[in-house]
């Protein structure tokens, strides 16, 4: 993409309304605008992001088995009267009425949706297990949305729901959720931890939260700090195998971790207390096992090898897809803007040219842009004619994590600057040999 086409409009001042660092710099870095309190439209920088960590959900939901599907937003209250929630979930349900006085409601999470899909298609045990999930628009009416798009009113959800003829069968699919969780927010660069939770409107007793732990996030956090030694890493772990993703989840949370909803003083006092951790973490996901709470409510039943009709066992999954820009923004940033992980960011790498209009600088741009889409990577050319200072400071606000510098004095020595936004560390090389660092490195990030 070249700048002087792109729709990037950066804001110089610091948005007074922006009380976190997070909504402060997607502001300023042109990704969002609100649209109403809590609501945003995603500008093409921000939806860039968006759909990255779209991608990766993607990509790991279909490697743990799980088959990607899609619910409406606008949903019948009759599901939801029959389920008991319909009144349960109290305000922070959007409640529309059509043309003919029908209730309606914008969809607060999909288990009643989900289970009515079951029960009219599955009648077999030999149709399970299943699990599916959608990636869709959900509407909250919190009382108080804040800090951009971490705590929105509209926000994007990964919702998926498990299917199970027992017990243990639905306990492995919240496990192997774990596991999936797990590499799902390495890849996006980030550090979440399981802990365990409440299940509040959900219901349900297995619980566990996902938290990125930052200064500014809304959960108290207790933990033992051995917790954040530990990494998934490039480890195999076979999603069929009961054992292997039981022995993840014992390794992953078997120290103390938890939020104030579930906080317990005299266990915590069992940690050593060098080692014993207070502070705040972002909630990026949730998985529930909550048994045969809906399928008892709307009649999901399966027919056992005995002939048997039982109730089926299930849970629900959730990853706050559009919070995770927001929490992966407070965990990676400086003072000068964002910092994307390789994982997530927008574009691969930027070009500067430190003199549009010069003939050998443009041309070498050009060719570096060339050789970079051409290699499958998608850059960003500041194409501008704008001051060198201008530039830099917009690639150090957007946070591409690489940046190519092209200038007519490095060119007449045949180099280009390779410069890391993280570490601010500069090289200087032939452009081909930036181009094939730039390839190397996006390589080991490739799903
Ligand atoms: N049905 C279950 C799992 S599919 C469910 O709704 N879980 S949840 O309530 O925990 O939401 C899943 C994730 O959505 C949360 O972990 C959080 O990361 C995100 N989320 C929840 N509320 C908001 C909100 N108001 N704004 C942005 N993200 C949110």
């Amino acid at each position: 993409m070249r700048l002087t086409r792109y729709f990037l409009p950066v804001l110089k001042e610091t948005p007074a309304e922006a009380q976190i660092v997070s909504h402060r710099l997607m502001l300023r870095a042109g990704m969002i605008k609100q649209a109403a309190a809590g609501i945003y439209s995603w500008l093409p920088l921000g939806y860039k992001v968006l759909r990255r960590i779209e991608q990766i959900v993607h990509e790991e939901q279909a490697l743990a088995g799980h088959l990607a599907m899609l619910m409406p937003t606008i949903q019948s209250a009759d599901l939801w009267r029959e389920s008991g929630r319909y009144d349960a979930y109290g305000e922070e349900m959007l409640r529309i009425k059509d043309r003919s006085g029908r209730d309606m409601l914008f969809t607060p999470t999909a288990e009643e949706l989900i289970t009515d899909i079951f029960r009219a298609n599955v009648s077999s045990y030999k149709d399970l297990p299943l699990t599916m999930y959608q990636i869709q628009w959900k509407f909250r009416d919190e009382i108080r949305p804040r800090f951009g798009v971490m705590r929105g009113r509209e926000f994007l959800m990964k919702d998926g729901y498990n299917f199970d003829l027992t017990r243990e069968d639905a306990l492995h699919a919240y496990n192997r959720h774990l596991v999936s969780y797990l590499r799902t927010y390495e890849r996006m660069g980030l550090q979440a931890i399981p802990m365990r939770a409440d299940s509040g409107p959900i219901g349900g007793d297995d619980t566990h939260e996902f938290l990125v732990l930052a200064e500014t996030g809304e959960s108290e956090v207790f933990y033992d700090s051995q917790i954040t030694d530990l990494k998934f890493g490039d480890r195999e772990v076979d999603y069929d195998s009961v054992e292997q993703c039981q022995a993840v989840l014992e390794e992953f949370t078997s120290r103390y971790a938890r939020t104030d909803e579930t906080h317990d003083e005299a266990k915590f006092a069992d940690v050593p207390e060098e080692r014993r951790r207070v502070a705040r973490g972002i909630e990026v996901g949730q998985i529930f096992y909550f048994g045969t709470k809906y399928s008892d409510a709307l009649g999901a039943t399966v027919q056992t090898k005995d002939g048997e009709k039982v109730p089926v066992h299930m849970g629900s999954h959730g990853i706050g897809v559009s919070r995770l820009l927001g929490a992966i923004i407070e965990a990676s940033h400086d003072d000068k803007g964002i910092i994307w992980p390789e994982g997530v960011t927008p574009f691969h790498c930027g070009i500067v040219n430190l003199k549009q209009g010069d003939e050998e600088a443009d041309a070498a741009c050009e060719a570096l842009y060339k050789a970079l889409t051409a290699a499958g990577l998608d850059p960003l050319y500041d194409d501008r004619n704008e001051r060198a200072g201008g530039k830099f400071a917009t690639m150090d606000l957007i946070g591409l994590p690489w940046r190519i510098t092209v200038g007519p004095r490095g060119l007449k020595n045949g180099v280009v600057e390779l410069t890391s936004r993280r570490t601010g560390e500069s090289e200087e090389m032939p452009p081909e040999a930036a181009v094939a660092r730039i390839v190397e490195i996006y390589a080991a990030h490739r799903g």
